[in-house]
């Protein structure tokens, strides 16, 4: 790592001078990044880790709280955050996709004023053919005066966010993170086990040709969906003037981070199977750490009739349509979802 590279340390240390972070989230987010370190270098061993494949014993999966299959790595992704960041004394409590309701911080340690939220690992069906995966964390202040946190005290809508982030596990590992001030990339230099700044201040291009959405669902969108994406299918001879492309990872970190660097729309809109929950994404450890980067880069993010950020959640594990990245699209998307619904 030459001179010239400013660590993560470096940064958090010079935003902490500048009166932008405190030192316990300075600390929190040091932590959350070392755990990710060592997910990536278990994601990283891949087979010859002996943690591929679904989790569970003799034959019996193991279902997390979402009712979906967990990987090995899922659960051992989730051991990793929840260890690193039981004794540091920075965080009241924690919660994560994989824990059916948060938990305080163990009484044997000091609770620090900040709550941490996490997807540990986000996109997990994708391991197995060895394709980007993620760690998604956001962070929110303890109410004041709370000493046990609850479920009720993670309730808080995306504009709450102290810092974001998430960690992508691909042909490099990176970390992208915002405090508030922008958002910014880090590449893990694995020499000597660091994360360097490689971004300062990402910025999502306002106009984009290139969308994501698993198109397999078309027939059970709402009516403007079908619409908008159509009029998209229907190319520069359609009523958009231009031709698309398509991209689908179908790991949300790979998506985003695809359209943070180069622009895009990511979509998980409603459709009739998803619908009865709300939706597939979650809001607190995906949609809104998510949008909160991507607001930070210039883009903006909405569930297709509401801004992320200043949806009121009304559970840990509650799921909401998304639409995020370029601004210009996202709006677009928002227009004809408004259009349909004013008919
Ligand atoms: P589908 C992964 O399971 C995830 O939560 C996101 O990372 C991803 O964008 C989406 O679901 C993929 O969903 O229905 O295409 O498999």
């Amino acid at each position: 790592m030459s001179s010239t590279n400013i660590s993560l340390t470096r940064f958090l240390i010079e935003e902490q001078r500048a009166g932008r972070i405190s030192p316990d989230l300075r600390l929190l987010v040091e932590v959350v990044a070392r755990a990710c370190k060592s997910i990536s270098i278990a994601v990283g061993k891949g087979a010859l880790g002996g943690v591929l494949g679904d989790a569970g014993a003799n034959g019996e999966a193991s279902i997390n709280v979402q009712g979906e299959a967990q990987k090995k790595l899922d659960v051992l992704s989730n051991e990793i955050l929840l260890e690193a960041n039981a004794w540091g004394g920075h965080l009241a409590g924690l919660a994560s996709e994989e824990m059916d309701t948060s938990h305080p911080i163990p009484d044997k340690y000091p609770r620090g004023n900040y709550l941490l939220l996490f997807d540990p690992l986000d996109g997990s069906s994708n391991i197995d053919v060895n394709i980007s995966v993620g760690t998604i964390f956001s962070v929110l202040r303890c109410p004041d005066g709370v000493d046990n946190p609850g479920d009720e005290h993670f309730l808080q809508p995306g504009t709450a966010q102290v810092a974001a982030g998430y960690c992508t596990y691909g042909p490099s590992t990176m970390l992208v993170l915002t405090v508030g001030h922008g958002t910014h990339a880090f590449t893990l230099d694995r020499e000597v086990g660091s994360f360097v700044l490689t971004t300062r201040g990402m910025k999502i291009p306002e106009e984009t040709r290139e969308f994501a959405v698993n198109v397999s669902n078309q027939r059970f969108w709402e009516a403007p969906m079908q619409a908008y994406v159509g009029d998209m299918l229907a190319g520069k001879d359609g009523p958009r003037g231009k031709d698309f492309n398509m991209r689908w990872v179908a790991s949300m970190v790979a998506d985003v981070h695809r359209i943070l660097t180069r622009g895009g729309i990511f979509s998980y809109p409603l459709d009739s199977k998803c619908a009865p929950k709300g939706g597939k994404l979650r809001l607190m450890y995906e949609a809104n750490p998510m949008s909160f980067l991507v607001e930070q880069a210039g883009g903006a993010a909405s569930t297709g009739r509401q801004r992320m950020l200043d949806v009121q959640p009304t559970g840990l594990h509650m799921r909401v349509p998304v639409f995020m990245g370029s601004k210009a699209e996202v709006e677009t998307a928002v227009r004809y979802h408004a259009g349909h619904d004013a008919a």
